[in-house]
């Protein structure tokens, strides 16, 4: 038995080599993967702990890059009929999904909640998130892959009837984080299978649990057809991921996001990655201070602060600065935190890697250091648990990693502006650019908002683009590449193929075809140079050029 990286990473969770306890290492059994037939056959697992008690919960098989290639064979001879099923078809299997995960709701969330370490609240968002992207798209999906007739600019190529038609990657790979584990990893399989892409998931090591669960469920419960399958390991299993499937989803961090896309470059794989991200909420001199507050509040602490889009850091003018902060304070003061048992018992829950925990204080320990003050919090708590003290610094500026790394925990800086045009330039003042919220009177902060760089804009509120599946959801500058929801986050995960088809096939030859002639040559020239001409006198000047 030995623990550390298989993958000669920086120790994350503890590995087990074989032989295995009987039973597994904790108080749930080795969960038996979905990808079965032989999965986990070198015997090596890793725990999984609960990190609000550091329980161990459950120890997973860590599939070999030859079993990941095992079963992206068995998703890839599934696909065909699957696509075959058509839209229709598809809804109908993924809508029994989600009636059985609207009558398991409570059981998902007690299985993410140990997992992840997250308060009942925000374990329960989750699975309406899936049930809402299946009717999204099982309903949308033949109007978002509609095949689209397009009419010949060219008078050229009237002849021609012009389709473009989707046609979806066969097996599509979703790489996931461990602060959403069922929003990142079923999430951004629903639409590939809706556009009829099989799917592969390699959830994080930190959080396969539910993933596994809900997959399991697919199956034995559903009795669905064996499209989606989990690997589960670590970043080596993720990596095998990436050189066996045909479109990788990623979300996770910028450093391995970039080797992602290094690996998929071998294989010239598309991908799409949403990264980090740090961002800013603005709150302007005409924003209600206390709506501001609650809302920077929650967007800043939700889920510890294990949000891609949560409220990185604060900008707030001088003139609404100060009563800002102080509602802001009173909100936070009175925030619970712990294990949430019973549920509904806790606002905030523990972090749900212990590196991130190490992050945060860091980030903390650095702002102090340069002349940060806490207000509240800023501090790991005592006793059993992962847990970081919910956290408000002022006097920060843009020297600290607190206002330029991604933290990922519960930490609000709030930095005083003159002004919004001080506001905009120091929001935009980074390498991340996934989304970012302003609090204002409704246009000026409206106005303030399309002035920010980044793939989204929340206003008045925060989070909640995540949420609108109508529009896409992606990153600028380091965040990320692609977005997800909206038409293109089902179009991403097929071809398009071009029908460019002959309307009158009576003929023996076309003009273009052999065999080539001066005088042939010479027609066609003025034809093309008459149709590329504008205007009557340019036409007719450009027949008579030889
Ligand atoms: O992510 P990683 P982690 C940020 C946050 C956090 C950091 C690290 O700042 O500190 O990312 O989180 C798999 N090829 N975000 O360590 O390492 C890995 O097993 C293929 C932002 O969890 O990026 C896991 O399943 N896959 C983010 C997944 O990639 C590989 C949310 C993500 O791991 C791999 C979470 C490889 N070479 C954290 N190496 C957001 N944007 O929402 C690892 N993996």
């Amino acid at each position: 038995m030995a623990s550390g990286s298989a993958d000669g990473e920086r120790d994350r969770v503890t590995i087990r080599k074989p032989p295995r306890t009987p039973g597994g290492t904790g108080s749930r059994q080795a969960a038996s993967s979905p990808a079965g037939d032989g999965a986990g056959q070198s015997g090596d697992t890793f725990e999984v702990r609960n990190p609000a008690d550091g329980s161990v919960i459950s120890s997973v098989p860590i599939h070999t890059p030859a079993e990941v290639a095992d079963t992206v064979a068995r998703l890839r001879a599934e696909q065909p009929a699957w696509e075959a099923l058509g839209r229709q078809g598809r809804y109908r299997w993924l809508g029994r999904w989600r009636d059985w995960m609207i009558a398991n709701g409570e059981n998902i969330a007690d299985v993410l909640q140990e997992e992840s370490g997250k308060v009942r609240n925000d374990a329960a968002l989750e699975m309406p998130g899936l049930a809402d992207a299946i009717n999204f798209y099982g309903e949308r999906a033949a109007r978002f892959l509609a095949e689209e007739r397009v009419v010949a600019h060219s008078p050229l190529m009237k002849t021609k009837a012009l389709k473009v038609v989707y046609r979806p990657f066969p097996v599509v790979g979703v790489i996931a984080p461990w602060n959403f584990p069922l929003l990142l990893t079923i999430g951004d399989a629903i639409p590939a299978l809706a556009a009829g892409c099989a799917v592969v998931i390699k959830p994080s090591e930190f959080t396969p649990l539910s993933v596994l669960e809900l997959v399991r469920a697919w199956r034995e419960d559903v009795g669905g057809p064996d499209v989606i399958r989990v690997a589960t390991g670590l970043g080596r299993c993720g990596s095998a991921v990436v050189d066996e499937v045909d479109y990788v989803h990623f979300t996770g961090s910028v450093p391995t996001g970039r080797k992602v896309m290094a690996r998929a470059a071998e294989t010239l794989t598309p991908v799409s990655l949403e990264l980090g991200g740090k961002d800013p909420l603005i709150v302007l001199d005409d924003a209600d201070p206390e709506r501001a507050a609650n809302g920077a509040a929650w967007g800043g602490l939700a889920n510890s602060g294990q949000v891609c889009i949560s409220t990185e850091r604060v900008y707030a003018t001088d003139a609404v600065y100060e009563p800002f902060l102080a509602k802001l304070t009173e909100r936070v003061s009175r925030l619970r935190q712990g294990a949430d048992q019973p549920p509904y018992t806790q606002d905030l829950g523990a972090m749900t890697s212990p590196a991130q925990l190490e992050i945060v204080e860091e980030h903390v320990r650095d702002a102090v250091e340069r002349g940060a003050r806490v207000v509240t919090g800023g501090k790991r708590r005592d006793g059993a648990g992962d847990f970081f003290e919910p956290t408000i610094l002022v006097d920060v500026d843009h020297s600290m990693k607190i206002m330029s790394e991604e933290t990922f925990g519960p930490v609000i800086p709030v930095m005083r502006v003159r002004d919004e045009d001080e506001a905009v330039r120091l929001a935009n003042d980074s390498r991340y650019g996934l989304s970012a919220a302003v609090f204002g009177e409704r246009e000026h902060a409206e106005s303030v908002a399309r002035r920010l760089e980044g793939g989204a804009a929340n206003v008045n509120d925060v989070l909640v683009n995540y949420l609108a599946f109508d529009v896409p959801m992606g990153g600028w500058k380091e965040s990320g590449i692609g977005t997800r929801w909206g038409p293109d986050g089902i179009r991403k995960y097929c071809r398009t193929e071009s029908l460019v088809i002959t309307r009158f096939a009576g003929t023996k030859s076309e003009p273009l075809w052999f065999p080539y002639s001066r005088l042939k040559s010479r027609v066609l020239g003025a034809v093309g140079r008459f149709v590329n001409a504008r205007g009557l006198r340019g036409r007719l000047a450009a027949l008579l050029r030889r």
